[in-house]
């Protein structure tokens, strides 16, 4: 029987009954706690009884499954799952908000490690566009793509952003994503860059139910301003810009955009030093559109994450797993771009890389707010199977935000962010399209939603 985190929980019991003892076994006069008053103390605030715990621990068998389980926290902490057969009784007794699940099935909360979730305006036309035969890269050389959501960024205030952003989030969190990443890269101009990372923050920061880590992405596609001067953004973004997000602590990580389109590997390279001189962590959208090298690159710079990884060759999966890089697969961007070259997925397994799955939602290449959506993708697309699937929004999607010690799975003393889901087993996630199973979700220990 799989029992997760049994010795802080006896250890809490020790110290409850020796108290318990030691008062009792006084002379009235000087006994100090009534019996109720001993009732009311209580390890746990909350305990969750007769779930599937998908834990997804490894070692633990199938999704680190637990078929029969309950799951407590105290605080904002799990503080005990296991077994329903090793709940101790005495601790469940004088548990004071007892949840019966019924069966349901617990995950971690989910992650989102790869959105662009904070622009202005949207790309409707340019799909009508794409439809009728453009390609995003011509789009983009004449000035739309990218450049276009650039401008409606830099149009909008800071709270038409924060409205928009929220809005956006409300659909990912109704599925049960409980931490997100965020971008900035639609303003390529100091300003705008700050003002996008703000927004991302606060978004964060205005909402209990959601934790927002935040990543500058300066050297996502050249502004027009500097269309004669790459030499120059490229510096602005890694002196001025870096160094104002790095004051102004607006930044977890820096990420960059490696493609014939965007920026060549010297050029990211440029950001990268300064990032790292920093203390930065650091992550890059490689090899999507053609094989650049760019997971050999995230992989030097010791980079948390590389993106996409369509073009990826064998040599770069390798450098991937001497790094300890994440591979962050995004099959909505691969689909609305109706690409025909998938991500090396064999290679990956074989070399044991971590694989996370994200909705890269951005106006463009992946209009997407479902997370699970993304997950039915992985497995039809990009032939993940639906554990694998499952790991890449939760363990190694953690992983890719440097949060694994904090989050990913269930395991005590981690953060009790989790969702409760209407169904019986955690294969159907994948499985359904367009299903919400999301029966409920606690963030920090606490029920937040339905
Ligand atoms: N790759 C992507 O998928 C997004 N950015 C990037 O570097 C697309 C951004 C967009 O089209 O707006
Ligand atoms: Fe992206």
């Amino acid at each position: 029987m799989t029992e997760v985190g049994g010795n802080r929980c006896n250890f809490a019991i020790c110290i409850y009954k020796s108290l318990h003892d030691y008062y009792n076994s006084r002379n009235d006069n000087f006994q100090l706690f009534s019996d109720n008053a001993m009732n009311e103390l209580h390890v746990w605030d909350r305990l969750w009884v007769n779930a599937r715990l998908v834990t997804m621990t490894i070692g633990h068998g199938e999704y680190g499954l637990i078929e029969s389980g309950a799951i407590a926290a105290a605080g904002d902490s799990i503080s005990w799952l296991g077994s329903m057969d090793a709940l101790p009784l005495d601790v469940r007794d004088k548990t004071p908000d007892i949840i019966d699940v019924k069966g349901r099935c617990i995950t971690p909360g989910l992650i989102d490690c790869h959105t662009h979730l904070v622009f202005g305006g949207n790309r409707a036309r340019e799909f009508e566009l794409r439809l009728k035969g453009a390609t995003y890269e011509e789009l983009l050389q004449a000035g739309g793509g990218i450049l276009s959501t650039v401008n409606a960024t830099r149009q909008a205030s800071e709270e038409e952003l924060l409205a928009a952003a929220k809005n956006r989030a409300e659909a990912l969190k109704r599925e049960g994503v409980t931490t997100m990443e965020i971008k900035s890269g639609y303003g390529l101009d100091v300003e705008t860059e700050l003002k996008m990372l703000r927004v991302a923050r606060r978004l964060g920061e205005e909402d209990p139910q959601l934790d927002v880590k935040t990543t500058f992405l300066g050297a996502h596609a050249l502004p027009p301003e500097y269309a004669q001067d790459r030499t120059a953004y490229i510096q602005l973004v890694a002196d001025e810009m870096l160094s104002r997000v790095y004051v102004e602590n607006l930044a977890d990580a820096v990420d960059g955009f490696c493609e014939g389109i965007a920026f060549s590997p010297e050029e990211i390279e440029q950001v990268f030093v300064r990032a790292r001189e920093l203390g930065m962590d650091v992550k890059l959208h490689a090899d999507q559109l053609s094989d650049l090298n760019g997971a050999a690159l995230a992989a030097r710079y010791g980079a948390l994450s590389a993106d996409h990884l369509e073009y990826t060759s064998e040599a770069g999966v390798d450098a991937l797993a001497q790094s300890g890089t994440v591979a962050v697969l995004l099959p909505g961007a691969f689909y609305v771009l109706k690409e025909t070259q998938k991500p090396p997925v064999e290679l990956l397994r074989r070399y044991q890389v971590p694989i996370a799955i994200a909705t890269d939602a951005n106006p463009g290449s992946s209009p997407v707010l479902s997370l699970l959506l993304m997950l039915n993708m992985a497995c039809m697309i990009f032939s993940l199977t639906t554990e694998e699937a499952l790991a890449g929004v939760t363990r190694n999607a953690a992983r890719t935000l440097g949060l694994l010690d904090d989050r990913g799975t269930l395991e005590a003393g981690k953060r009790a962010d989790f969702v409760i889901w209407d169904i019986a087993h955690p294969s159907e996630l994948a499985y359904m399209i367009g299903a919400n199973p999301c029966a409920g979700i606690v963030k920090n220990g606490k029920p937040v939603a339905r």
